[in-house]
């Protein structure tokens, strides 16, 4: 944490009291506000209001964690992968994943939050990760339909964040959403190979998709209705389509793919509606996502549990990274000297 900042409660740190006058308080409000308005970046160095800073930590935050926890359930096949061209593949994602996690922890830090602060939060459960990482990961198909379905949903949710209002945010999603595609891919590509075999992977590939569509929907979060944060984060530009929305996006993009593929989606109100030109689709169960995002989902124990444990493990790369910074630092210190 930097000396200027002292902690709250959410993880981004609390800025000392401005002392500005409140005319120039307007002007800069009115600065802000016009950036947002034409649809222009807003920058580390740029002033801001606390709030839109803390949305914004907040939001990076957790999908910073998410990325980093959502490398458990596929990084448990790793070492089972059927042949060695899908352990690379699957080697490679994980390790996409685990990118992801560092330029969210990077953009999250351009507001002031402190990365170790933002871990321990995690671990204590103080902030939250995507409710779909709690969910296990029996067969293999489970690998392939996580790179359609999660992948997939994250590429409706974040191709729009590559426009989001803050620029650090908005570059690092660009290169993430890269990379979702290509995961989104090989998920596809999988489950085509298997649909392609016995009727055992078949029904594998059946099995998996039924297990994962749901929450695959609540990944999109709460109904619009009782979504606390939309509104706010729709007007300053941080969100650029509400969940339902992006729902909706998903649901139709992944239609059409599911029928070349050859599986059902377990829902018996999924149909075409002409006259919206959208499908219709059933509800997902919303009590299941606010107990999972409560931490009482089949996984959650066990998924902070082993970033609890790495992150303890690692204590001596990060004290022996720090020796090495320091020592680099008083040695440039006294060649400047001398
Ligand atoms: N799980 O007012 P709302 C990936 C929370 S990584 C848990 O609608 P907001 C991938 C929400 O935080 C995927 N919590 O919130 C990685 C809020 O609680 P707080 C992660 C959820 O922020 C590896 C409360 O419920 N993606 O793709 O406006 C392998 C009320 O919700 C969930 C991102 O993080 C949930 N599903 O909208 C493969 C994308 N849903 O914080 C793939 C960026 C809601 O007020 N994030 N909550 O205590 C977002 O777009 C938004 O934060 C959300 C939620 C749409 C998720």
């Amino acid at each position: 944490m930097s000396s200027s900042a002292s902690p709250s409660p959410d993880g981004a740190a609390e800025r000392p009291q401005e002392r500005l006058h409140p005319q120039e308080h307007t002007h800069l409000q009115e600065h802000f506000d016009r950036t947002i308005a034409k649809d222009q970046r807003i920058e580390p160095r740029d002033w801001m209001p606390e709030g839109y800073r803390k949305t914004l930590v907040r939001q990076i935050a957790q999908h910073a964690h998410s990325e980093i926890i959502g490398m458990q359930p596929e990084g448990d096949w790793i070492t089972r992968a059927p042949s060695l061209r899908r352990k690379a593949i699957l080697f490679a994602k994980v390790q996409d994943e685990a990118g992801h996690g560092l330029y969210l922890y990077s953009a999250a830090e351009t507001l002031g939050a402190d990365r170790q602060d933002l871990t321990e939060r995690l671990i204590e459960g103080r902030q939250k990760y995507s409710s779909i990482f709690n969910y296990p990961t029996p067969t293999f198909a489970d690998v392939g339909v996580i790179g359609w379905f999660v992948d997939g949903a994250a590429i409706c949710n974040q191709v729009p964040l590559c426009r989001s209002s803050y620029g650090p945010y908005a570059r690092a999603m660009v290169r993430v959403c890269k990379e979702e595609s290509f995961h989104q891919r090989q998920g596809y590509e999988l489950l085509m190979t298997m649909m392609r075999g016995t009727e055992e992977q078949r029904a594998m590939v059946q099995d998996a998709v039924d297990r994962w569509w749901w929450p695959s929907l609540m990944m999109f979060g709460p109904p619009d209705e009782d979504s606390p944060n939309s509104a706010q984060s729709m007007a300053w530009r941080i969100k650029r389509h509400s969940n339902d929305e992006l729902r909706q996006k998903f649901v139709d993009m992944t239609v059409p793919q599911a029928e070349k593929l050859g599986v059902t989606l377990p829902d018996p109100e999924l149909r075409w509606n002409e006259e919206r030109g959208q499908h219709d689709f059933g509800r997902p169960d919303f009590t299941e996502l606010m107990r999972v995002i409560k931490g009482d989902g089949p996984c959650n124990a066990e998924r902070v549990g082993r970033r609890r444990t790495a992150h303890e493990e690692g204590a001596w790369v990060r004290e022996a990274a720090a020796a090495h910074a320091a020592k680099q630092a008083r040695r440039e210190e006294k060649e400047h000297a001398a």
